[in-house]
């Protein structure tokens, strides 16, 4: 499964304790004493004190109400200086506090999450339709279709599950990407995710599914509230925050500049250690240049301080087709490194994951299948095709 890095927590000395525990882990311990990373199997729950050094949602609330001597004080984000930057271009021998552990997180498998394309055996001389309605688009459609008859006529290959086992074949062919996997192992903390996408697309409750599985793995997580046009969308977000043990900035007052709430989001990570921040942001901008614009300053409040590894484009699955024209708008004003597609469950229209990722040539990274904080996964080609072509009961 994928490795990841993030902070190790534990005092050096416990660490120690805690790595002679095992032989194995003992023996990496002698070898790697000197090595700036150190590397674990797996985390240990109680090698990775993170509440002592959590940022509690509290601690971010008193945070977010600073005296009013700072309040008086608002940075103007733009005119920050830049050297208080770190450097990365440097290799710097890391830290105590700086040394990260390899750690590999929960896995989220996409299980039962995607609907089947057929309610009947698979006839090829239906394929084309049916791949239609579930918003392949046309162009694949008939490409896909195309492709089986080919595959099916060189195999000879001719009951449903032939039929269904060479279409599998070909959509995990047509899917699989090296860049699918969330970027959070190159060791330069905090980490910081901008989260983007249209209204009611998804965005805050996949923040919310994200910090928990990060928490889950004793990552320290902090999200920022900077959706600052709604009350409701910061409590949202904030009960999302304690729902999964993170901390939070929230605006300190509506309408605030959500670039300044992103620089302070960046700003407690660092001041807390934490491993990684992650940015919820407004969907609702009148036109392309408004999102620009508020993006643009975004990037560049949290470029004062990190780096950003993940801008991710949030999309919808239900709306299909219009998906596609939103996501393009987006791509074109955010440097969207990723596409998260909600609302997976319940719709038959999985195809749109496809025409996405073909069509913007971005990598699926992960999906939502419900409404429950645990209900995501990664992406993966095979066990989306696998959902796509499964004979469920009924079928
Ligand atoms: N069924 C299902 N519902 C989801 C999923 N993800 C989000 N939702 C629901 O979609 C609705 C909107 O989700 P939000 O997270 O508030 O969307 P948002 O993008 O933050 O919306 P704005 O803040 O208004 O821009 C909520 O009712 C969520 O519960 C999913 O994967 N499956
Ligand atoms: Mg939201």
């Amino acid at each position: 499964m994928f490795k990841f890095l993030k902070r190790l927590r534990a005092k050096k000395e416990e660490a120690d304790t805690l790595e002679l525990a095992t032989a194995e882990t003992a023996e990496k311990a002698q070898t790697k004493a000197s090595e700036a990373k150190q590397v674990i199997d797996k985390p240990e729950p109680s090698a990775a004190p993170a509440a002592a050094e959590a940022v509690s949602p509290r601690e971010a609330d008193e945070h977010k109400n600073p005296p009013a001597s700072e309040n008086a004080a608002q940075p103007d984000i733009e005119s920050l200086p830049q050297e208080e930057a770190p450097d990365f271009t440097q290799e710097e021998i890391p830290t105590r506090d700086e040394q990260v552990i390899e750690v590999e997180l929960p896995k989220r498998s996409l299980g039962d999450g995607i609907r089947s394309l057929f309610t009947s055996s698979l006839d090829i001389e239906d394929l084309e339709d049916i791949l239609l309605l579930a918003d392949f688009g046309v162009e694949a459609s008939v490409e896909i279709t195309e492709d089986l008859r080919m595959a099916a006529q060189k195999t000879g290959a001719t009951s449903d599950a032939e039929l269904r086992l060479l279409l599998k074949d070909l959509l995990v062919a047509r899917l699989n990407r090296e860049d699918s996997q969330l970027k959070l192992s190159d060791g330069k903390l905090p980490y910081v995710f901008l989260v983007v996408g249209v209204n009611g697309a998804g965005k805050t409750t996949t923040i919310g599914k994200l910090a928990k599985w990060l928490s889950d793995g004793e990552w320290e997580v902090v999200l920022g509230a900077a959706d600052t046009f709604r009350a409701a969308a910061v409590d949202q977000l904030a009960t999302w925050a304690e729902r999964s043990g993170a901390g939070i900035v929230r605006p300190e007052r509506d309408g605030q500049d959500p670039a300044s709430v992103a620089y302070q989001t960046v700003e407690l990570a660092i001041k807390n250690d934490a491993d990684i921040a992650i940015v919820d942001t407004a969907g609702r901008l009148q036109n392309k240049k408004d999102l620009m614009d508020e993006l643009g300053k975004i990037r560049r409040a949290v470029e004062k301080q990190a780096q950003i590894n993940e801008v991710l484009l949030v999309i919808d699955a239900t709306t299909g087709q219009n998906a596609i024209s939103q996501a393009k708008a987006f791509t074109e004003v955010a440097d969207v490194t990723g596409i998260v597609m909600t609302k997976l469950d319940g719709t038959a229209k999985g195809g749109i994951v496809y025409a996405i990722q073909k069509q913007l040539d971005l990598p699926v990274k992960l999906v939502g299948v419900g409404e429950g904080i645990n209900d995501f996964a990664f992406f993966s080609a095979e066990e989306f095709a696998k959902g796509l072509v499964a004979r469920k009961p009924g079928n």
